[in-house]
């Protein structure tokens, strides 16, 4: 042991080349499986820690980092950062670093596979057939929702919420609407055919809407019972940014009473448990937070984030810094 090294958490089983690269640098404390660490262990095996190598699992609260000065770099692997409290790590001069980029193309397809599969009602389809339901042909059997040429809305327009609205029109016709904090510069509206839309016009206009944003104290519930109101009862629902965006009561109830005809849903609020609300409904797809989950991009986001604690304990830039100011303070 080199008692030079800095030393490291790896707070969930990683893949083997994260291990060797971070071990090239570090003292290596790796969680060996794939359990979530309770709080006080997280904090315990964080002790004379200089970084994390964490995933969105772990939370990291002002009050963990109070308990875990030496912590000088938190580098999760995932693009969304909402179980970090960012400001708190700014504040203590802790670097935080992300995994945008590499999941962006992969976690798009998903959401479109998740868009064709709930308004295609593929789930439901498969599950009457394993069930023996299958028994004839009828003109409206297991009919869904039209996809190509419909109006795609899409809430969040940052890199994956782009990737999905380049599927939706050149793969689909679809036309785009959608809605973000910031408008797209007129360049990239024009290139992806996109319409910028007030929120609750693209909720009134969209045929299959996706959520693409991410989750903040905001977003909390920004979809709710009035929110779906207004959307046409044809309509369907895709969510894979964050659970804790959607109301789920308030759309297990609305998809109960047919106000909107589907919903796919890869995120959800307190998972892995998942409203049993949800699981009772036959107009919803269920998928458990796999939007980015090809072998290719998990590898990918895993040394990107290894990439990260690396530079970011070696006095490197890291190549996806959340708060590079950290790093010239
Ligand atoms: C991950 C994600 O599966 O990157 C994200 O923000 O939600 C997913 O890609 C997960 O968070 C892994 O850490």
């Amino acid at each position: 042991m080199d008692a030079l090294k800095k030393k490291v958490l790896v707070a969930r089983r990683a893949p083997a080349a994260v291990i060797e690269r971070l071990a090239a640098h570090f003292e290596i404390d790796a969680v060996p499986d794939d359990r979530v660490l309770p709080p006080d262990e997280l904090r315990a095996r964080l002790q004379g820690k200089a970084g994390a190598y964490i995933t969105g699992t772990e939370r990291i609260t002002a009050e963990l980092l109070d308990a875990c000065p030496d912590l000088r770099a938190v580098c999760t692997m995932s693009v969304g950062y909402n179980h970090i409290d960012l400001a708190a790590c700014t504040a203590r001069g802790v670097l935080v670093t992300n995994t945008p980029d590499v999941l962006t193309e992969t976690t798009a397809d998903f959401g479109f596979a998740l868009l064709m599969a709930t308004a295609r009602r593929m789930s439901e389809g498969e599950r009457l057939l394993r069930d023996g339901g299958w028994k004839s042909w009828a003109w409206d059997f297991l009919a869904g929702a039209e996809v190509h040429g419909t109006t795609l809305g899409i809430l969040g327009m940052g890199r994956i919420g782009q990737a999905i609205a380049r599927r939706g029109r050149f793969g689909f016709g679809m036309q785009v609407v959608y809605h973000n904090r910031s408008r797209l510069a007129a360049d990239t509206e024009a290139e992806l055919g996109a319409r910028y839309l007030a929120k609750d016009e693209l909720l009134r206009q969209a045929d299959h809407l996706v959520l693409v944003l991410p989750y903040s104290a905001e977003a909390h519930h920004c979809i709710g019972a009035a929110e779906i109101a207004l959307m046409k009862p044809t309509a369907t629902l895709v969510n894979i940014a964050r659970g804790g965006i959607v109301d789920e009561d308030a759309l297990a109830a609305a998809l109960r009473k047919r106000l909107i005809a589907a919903a796919g849903l890869d995120v959800f609020e307190g998972e892995p448990r998942v409203n049993p609300a949800l699981l009772t409904l036959s107009n919803v797809v269920l998928t458990p937070h796999i939007a980015s989950a090809t072998l290719p991009t998990r590898q990918a986001m895993a040394l990107l984030a290894a990439d990260n604690l690396v530079a970011a304990l070696t006095g490197a830039v890291p190549p996806t810094p959340l708060n590079p100011q950290v790093l010239s303070a």
